[in-house]
């Protein structure tokens, strides 16, 4: 067969290649592999989907959806955590990822294409495997980078995807455990004796990069991609270290309001006029009653302060703000509540997401959960959410409403 073809194992000169890399790299994405799916799943759960139709972007979920809870309020950083390690673990790990799929390429154009029914089953789920595994991260990394160019399907399309990816990775991690398990044990018996088996390429260049070199370089890619990134999630000096994390909108600058925001009042198309003091009402509903208050009705209420971080799907956080306001659960009250019911909370924005959202009745009912009116100790900024806004201890940051202008209380 020609050697100058991709089809040919000759085709295929790195002296790198062999079982040792692909197992190593193997171990390393297995282990940080699983921990993404899972902050994933968790990730998903936060955002209560089986509550409403708002928070849902996922329609026909059905039994892929088992395992959803009630997510809880405690500890207020939880989602912070959760969401920093999916992000940052994600795009800490594409070097490595990519350096696996360089290790196996040959095997890509590997003829016959099918040897027997059962190889034939392989390669399928392998293509399944490698397709999904790069849709995943394409998709993370593009939503993370570029606000959402799917605007309300970057859920579906991610989670379906990490479920065809999940089935695909346990099948594939079924059939090379013991392959893997043989070669890092052969890999520490004899370091010196020259490789064998698979991947190796029959007729190997001289190396230009020992394999600890190689290693290295893929070590070294994956370390400044998680310092480049991990200070989002950070204030202070820290944060300036994100060198990678796009900081979303404007420069929140300094002073109060000096914290990152997602979208501006300006970019959403809110105007000064309606957030004013003589214009903006909120309305306040419930079974029986409605009820309209000022911000200066609402001022009159008793005021609770609260220290709460904002931590976005994006994996970007802030540290505690302190908040102050009113307490959802008092608006509950006000409604005809004594015990705290869910809620339906919507903003004056008029287009574009995260416009609505639905809070259960354990997040309502927190003493912690704020129509906060205050941060940091001056009025809400026009972009943080003025006249006011939600803030949910453990709560994503898309359920923290903001310009809110009606919140309905009820089961929903
Ligand atoms: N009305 C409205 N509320 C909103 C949003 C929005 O676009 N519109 N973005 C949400 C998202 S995705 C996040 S992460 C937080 C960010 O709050 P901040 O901009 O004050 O940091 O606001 C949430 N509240
Ligand atoms: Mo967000």
């Amino acid at each position: 067969m020609s050697e100058r073809l991709p089809t040919s194992p000759a085709f295929w000169r790195s002296p790198l290649r062999g079982p040792r890399l692909t197992s190593l790299l193997g171990v390393v994405l297995l282990a940080g592999i699983t921990v993404l799916f899972v902050t994933g799943l968790v990730s998903y759960a936060a955002y209560n989907p089986n509550l409403s139709p708002v928070n849902d972007k996922t329609p026909d979920k059905g039994l892929l959806g088992f395992y959803l809870f009630a997510w809880p309020t405690d500890p207020p950083w939880l989602y912070r955590l959760n969401q920093g390690v999916h992000v940052t673990l994600g795009v800490a790990l594409i070097p490595i990822l990519l350096a696996k799929l360089w290790s196996v390429v040959p095997k890509l154009f590997e003829l016959p294409p099918a040897r027997s029914l059962g190889h034939a089953l392989e390669r399928l789920s392998l293509l399944v495997l490698v397709a999904s595994a790069l849709f995943e991260f394409v998709t993370g990394v593009l939503n993370v980078q570029l606000d959402y160019v799917f605007p309300g399907s970057f859920y579906p399309l991610h989670f379906y995807g990490a479920w065809v990816f999940f089935a695909a990775f346990v099948a594939h991690t079924a059939l090379k455990t013991p392959t893997v398990l043989r070669n890092i044990r052969r890999a520490r018996g004899d370091e010196k004796e020259k490789e064998k088996g698979e991947l190796v390429s029959p007729r190997p260049d001289q190396p230009s990069v020992s394999r600890r070199g190689a290693l290295g370089l893929v070590g070294g890619s994956s370390l400044f991609l998680l310092v480049t990134t991990v200070g989002q999630n950070f204030d202070g000096p820290l944060r300036r270290t994100a060198l990678l994390a796009p900081h979303g909108g404007s420069d929140p600058g300094s002073g109060p309001g000096g914290f990152q925001i997602n979208k501006t009042a300006a970019a959403v198309g809110i105007r000064a006029g309606e957030t004013s003091d003589e214009a903006w009402r909120l309305v306040v509903e419930g079974r029986h009653r409605a009820v309209r208050l000022s911000r200066a009705d609402l001022d009159q209420l008793p005021l609770y302060s609260a220290a709460l971080p904002i931590a976005c799907v994006e994996g970007w956080s802030t540290g505690d703000q302190w908040w102050r306001g009113v307490r959802l659960r008092d608006l509950a009250e006000l409604a005809g509540y004594e015990q705290a019911p869910d809620l339906f909370v919507e903003s004056l924005q008029r287009r574009g997401a995260f416009r609505r959202a639905a809070l259960r009745d354990n997040q309502v009912s927190d003493p912690r959960s704020l129509l906060a009116l205050y941060v940091n100790g001056e009025p809400l900024t026009p972009d943080h959410g003025y006249p006011a806004r939600i803030i949910v201890p453990a709560a994503p940051g898309v359920l923290n409403t903001k310009w809110v202008a009606r919140l309905t209380f009820g089961d929903l």
